[in-house]
C-alpha cells in the first residue's frame, strides 16, 4: 500500500439507491473453505530450559474444494496488546484439516501478561487470492513467566549529543546513545525514528530513522544511532526531539524490545506487518487515516461494530519516500 499515491480528487458526484428482487443467500456459492469449530494451543519449548519458545495453535479448517489457502494469525494480549503474528501457507485436500500457527515465546513474555490470550484468524484462498472467513478464538491459560527470557534488553540509560565530524561548530549528527543489557551473545539491531511534537498540526512530525546492526557479546554496550543534521536544521524546530527506539535480534527479526517512555505517540489498536493486513479497530462509523510530514489522509468506511478492519499491506510508503516493513509509523485515527 502506497499511500503517498493516494490523491484527495476522488469526489462523488451522484448517489442512487436501487434495491434488488429478494434472494436467499443459500442460493449463492460457499466459500471453498472456512473455519470448523476445534482450536487448540500448547506451549513448544525448542531448547529443553523448560520455557517456552512458542506459543503453538492449531485451528480446524473446513475445506470443500482441495487448493493452496492460507491462514493468517494475529495473537493479542489478554488486555487487547497485539503480540505477533504468523502466518501458514499449505496445500488442503478436501476435508478437515488442523493447522498450525506458531507466536514467538519472547513477545509473549514482553507483554508483562498472564490469562488467556486472543487469536484473530483470517483464512485465504491464494489460489484465487480471496478472502474467505475469518474468525476468533481463545487460548487457555499462560503466564508470561512460562516462556523465554530476552536474550538483551534496554537498561533504561539513554544519552544524547550533537557531533561535529568535520570541525566547523555545527553538529552533523545527533547522536542518540542506547545502553542495552545483552545475556545471549548474537546478532542485533537497533534502530530509531526521531520526531518532534509540531504544536501547529497536533502531532508527531518523523525528522529522521538510523538504524545499528552489530554482533554483542554478553554484557552492557553502548550502541549509538547518528540522525542527520541537515535534515534536522531544514525542520526548523528548535526543542526537544523523542526517539523511538526498537532492538531486534536478527535471526528471526523480532523487537525483542522497545525503548520505554515513548509509548503514547503510536496510534492505538494499529498494527501493521509484512505482506499482512493492517489491522484496527474503528470506533466510529467513518475512520480517517491520517499520514503525516505532508499530511495526506483518506477515509475507509466500514460499518460500525468492534470487528476488525484489515487493509492489505506488504509495505508502507511515507511522504518522505521512506519504506516501512514492519509497523507504520506516524499514523492516526480520527
Ligand atoms: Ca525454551
Ligand atoms: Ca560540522
Amino acid at each position: 500500500m502506497d499511500l503517498s499515491t493516494l490523491t484527495e480528487e476522488w469526489r462523488r458526484i451522484d448517489v442512487m439507491e436501487y434495491f434488488t428482487k429478494d434472494y436467499d443467500y443459500t442460493d449463492f456459492e460457499k466459500p471453498s473453505a472456512e473455519f470448523a469449530s476445534e482450536f487448540n494451543d500448547y506451549g513448544l519449548d525448542t531448547n529443553d530450559n523448560s520455557l517456552y519458545d512458542y506459543l503453538v495453535i492449531e485451528k480446524e479448517i473446513n475445506v470443500r474444494e482441495a487448493g493452496n489457502y492460507r491462514l493468517y494469525g494475529s495473537l493479542e494480549s489478554p488486555s487487547g496488546e497485539w503480540v505477533d503474528y504468523d502466518s501458514n501457507y499449505t496445500y488442503l485436500d478436501v476435508g478437515l484439516h488442523s493447522i498450525k500457527l506458531r507466536f514467538y515465546g519472547l513477545s509473549i513474555y514482553n507483554t508483562g501478561e498472564s490469562g488467556n490470550f486472543v487469536v484473530y484468524m483470517n483464512l485465504y484462498d491464494t489460489d484465487e487470492g480471496r478472502w474467505l472467513d475469518s474468525t476468533t478464538n481463545t487460548t487457555s491459560y499462560y503466564s508470561y513467566t512460562d516462556f523465554e527470557r530476552p536474550p538483551a534488553e534496554f537498561t533504561g540509560n539513554f544519552n544524547d549529543y550533537g557531533l561535529d565530524t568535520d570541525e566547523d561548530g555545527l553538529h552533523d549528527y545527533l547522536v542518540v546513545e542506547a545502553e542495552i543489557n545483552v545475556t545471549k551473545e548474537g546478532e542485533y539491531e537497533l534502530s530509531g525514528d526521531l520526531q518532534y511534537y509540531n504544536e501547529e498540526e497536533g502531532y508527531w512530525e518523523y525528522t529522521g530513522y538510523n538504524s545499528n546492526e552489530t554482533y554483542l557479546e554478553v554484557g552492557i554496550h553502548n550502541i549509538t544511532l547518528q540522525f542527520d543534521g541537515v535534515r534536522i536544521y531544514n525542520s526548523k524546530y528548535s526543542g526537544s526531539f523523542r526517539v523511538w527506539l526498537s532492538l531486534y535480534e536478527t535471526e528471526e527479526w523480532k523487537r525483542i524490545d522497545v525503548a520505554t517512555g515513548m509509548a503514547t505517540s503510536r496510534a492505538t489498536g494499529i498494527t501493521s506487518h509484512l505482506t499482512t493486513p493492517l489491522f484496527f479497530y474503528p470506533t466510529k462509523p467513518t475512520t480517517t487515516l491520517s499520514v503525516q510530514a505532508p499530511i495526506r489522509k483518506f477515509t475507509i468506511t466500514h460499518p460500525y461494530s468492534h470487528q476488525m478492519v484489515g487493509l492489505n499491506c506488504s509495505e508502507f510508503v511515507d511522504a518522505n519516500r521512506k519504506v516501512y516493513y514492519d509497523w507504520i509509523p506516524a499514523i492516526r485515527l480520527e
